[in-house]
């Protein structure tokens, strides 16, 4: 059950520079930040790639969104 001010914050949590698209640096930078070490670059891109629908390179919040909808 996701709620969308919640994704919100989660997703600004990702977004670094605020422009509304989370690249796999910011994901790997944020997941330091939060404690985990472990995501590394190429880890990060297969994250990020799993949810982008559009294939930019670049996770948006609707697609971070459709991806909790699952
Ligand atoms: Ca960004
Ligand atoms: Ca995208």
């Amino acid at each position: 059950m996701a709620d969308i001010e919640q994704a919100r914050a989660a997703f600004d949590r990702f977004d670094a520079d605020k422009d509304g698209q989370v690249t796999p640096e910011e994901f790997k930078r944020a997941m330091a930040e939060m404690g985990d070490p472990f995501v590394t670059g190429p880890v990060a891109e297969a994250v990020i790639k799993a949810k982008d629908s559009d294939s930019d390179g670049l996770m948006s919040f609707d697609e971070f969104w459709q991806a909790l909808q699952d």
